[in-house]
């Protein structure tokens, strides 16, 4: 097969490989987008379980690289849905005319470098092959999910899904015995509303997680004529803020103030809803004692909302909050007040194997005609290592990686020539709200293409010793956190197997300061050959 030559190959139509099309031929390149998908918008093509909606407000989680596209998109509610989401990201490439360079239906196989000529040589399921001299994986940090190794899961006679791979088409849960193994981000969103069909819930809960209100609502036209008559300002501000969003950051301790001071901030953000309940202390992330305090005042919550004090027990964590991603929810933990709705705890009660007719813990046997996976993904390297990709003297991304993930600036990998990343490992990204963070990812990559291009370069690879100094910097940041103190898949502990290493970089203000430092400096910790 005769390769087709172009400058550069993006991997993934999500928020990451519209807007690096657009930047790229904006560049005056040749560049295809190659989706797995039939559709774009990545994250929100395929997560479409009933429930699913942004834990970012909908105005701040949109592009602002068009002040135009900003200005004349409506968003409806405080909390966008999936298929509002879907729409906006579909729009955006109707109106700026990207289609036609997004191939779709087409998984990326294997992508190899070729130092004699400095391309990539890309493979895809369709048996294409593309001869790129630049590829940017815009893959997604949570786009491999995870199904756990279940035994018998192929004699299951009714019907199962996973959260994360969800069909087009409404599924009526309606009569039906519906389990759903999880209590993340996912089942915390769908269970009020399969709840709401089913004739019968059981959620399987192997942890607990702590989860505020969301108080969606619709949007405030007037709200909405404000933030749009300031709106670069309001992006600007965001960019100075730890998590690039607007949580409204309290810079005093928690355990600075007085338990009265405490609990009155924590009732105003539980009030106020959301993910800015962890922007309530300075030092909630960073200081046991002080995470201690907010943790008391959810449990306590909880039990207000629980009904059964034992219920309420099972449902209260006793971990670190936020140090697994805070869940945001409408009517979560009410919802186990519903006689159709029970919990079976299987922390030490592990769920065994899938029957023909349901599902074994270690203890019980339980009938279901649905099993719902909400087991969530393979964070942040499992759609990069599911890709044979192949850099210089044939080295696999798979070995490279193997004692866990290592990139300059989450960005470039040593020894991967003219391969980017879009919020790779290293990279703040999913500590920071994800789209303005893609945004200045694929602006940083779209530039040093640029510069390589302009200087009449052939390759850019970041330097081993660059690239040792990131990973340890990101190591020391995340170990001042109590982050490392708990298993997330940040950690990759959700993945048996998976190398523990935490792998974003806390903090966008610094990590943005660092890239345009390596920019300005004709890309400092990279070696570029003619
Ligand atoms: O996945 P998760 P998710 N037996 O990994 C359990 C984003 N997101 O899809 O905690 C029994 O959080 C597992 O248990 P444990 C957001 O960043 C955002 O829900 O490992 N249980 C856990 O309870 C989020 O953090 C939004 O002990 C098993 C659950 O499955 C990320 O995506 C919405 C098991 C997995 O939870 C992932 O969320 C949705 C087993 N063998 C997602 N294996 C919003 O914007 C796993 N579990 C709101």
């Amino acid at each position: 097969m005769v390769a087709e030559k172009l400058d550069v190959v993006v991997v993934g139509g999500g928020f990451a490989g519209v807007y690096m099309l657009h930047k790229l031929r904006g560049l005056g390149l040749e560049a295809k987008v190659l989706e797995a998908g039939s559709g774009i918008g990545g994250t929100w093509f395929w997560n479409r379980y009933p429930g699913a909606r942004c834990d970012i407000e909908s105005m701040e989680y949109s592009y602002q690289f068009s002040e135009e596209l900003q200005q004349e998109w409506e968003w409806t509610e405080r909390y966008a849905t999936q298929p509002e989401i879907l729409n906006y990201v579909n729009h955006v490439a109707d109106r700026f005319n990207l289609r036609d360079g997004v191939i779709l239906n087409t998984r990326v196989e294997s992508a190899h470098f070729d130092e004699a000529t400095s391309r990539w040589s890309v493979i895809t399921s369709t048996g294409d092959v593309f001869a790129a001299r630049y590829v940017v994986m815009a893959t997604g940090c949570l786009s491999s999910a995870n199904l756990p190794q279940f035994d018998g899961l192929d004699q299951f006679e009714g019907d199962w899904y996973h959260t994360g791979n969800w069909p087009h088409e409404a599924i009526d849960f309606s009569g039906k015995r519906v389990a759903v193994i999880g209590t993340g981000s996912s089942a915390i969103q769908s269970i009020p509303l399969i709840a709401a069909q089913a004739d019968q819930l059981t959620v399987f809960q192997r942890s607990p997680n702590f989860s505020i209100p969301a108080r969606n609502q619709p949007l405030d036209p007037e709200q909405v004529r404000e933030r749009k008559a300031n709106y670069p300002a309001f992006r600007a501000a965001n960019k100075t803020t730890a998590f690039h969003a607007n949580f409204g950051y309290n810079e005093a301790n928690a355990v600075d103030v007085t338990a009265e001071e405490r609990e009155r901030e924590y009732e105003a953000r539980w009030t106020h809803g959301g993910l800015p309940f962890m922007a309530a202390f300075a030092d909630l992330l960073f200081d046991t004692e002080a995470n201690e305090t907010a943790a008391d005042f959810i449990r306590g919550k909880i039990g207000e909302i629980i009904d059964d004090p034992e219920l309420a027990a099972l449902l209260s964590p006793t971990s670190v909050v936020g140090c697994k991603r805070l869940c945001v929810d409408t009517n979560y933990y009410a919802t186990f007040n519903r006689d159709n709705v029970s919990l079976v705890d299987v922390s030490d009660n592990p769920v065994e194997s899938i029957t023909a007719t349901g599902l074994r813990t270690e203890q019980s046997s339980y009938e279901f005609d649905v099993i719902v996976f909400a087991t969530g993904f393979d964070a942040m390297t499992g759609a990069l290592m599911k890709i044979d990709i192949q850099g210089i003297g044939g080295q696999a991304l798979q070995d490279a990686w193997a004692e866990g993930p290592k990139t300059y600036l989450g960005l470039a990998i040593s020894g991967f020539p003219n391969l980017f990343t879009v919020t790779g490992p290293g990279s703040p990204s999913v500590l920071t709200n994800m789209l303005p963070s893609i945004e200045h990812h694929v602006d940083w990559i779209a530039d040093c293409i640029a510069y390589v291009d302009q200087k009449g370069l052939t390759q850019i690879n970041a330097k081993p010793e660059a690239q040792e100094a990131w990973v340890e910097h990101v190591n020391e940041v995340g170990d001042e956190s109590l982050y490392p103190r708990c298993n997330s898949w940040y950690l990759g502990s959700n993945i048996p197997g998976k190398p523990r290493v935490f792998m974003p970089y806390l903090g966008f203000p610094p990590y943005a300061e660092k890239c345009r430092e390596v920019a300005d400096s004709g890309y400092e910790g990279f070696a570029l050959r003619s």
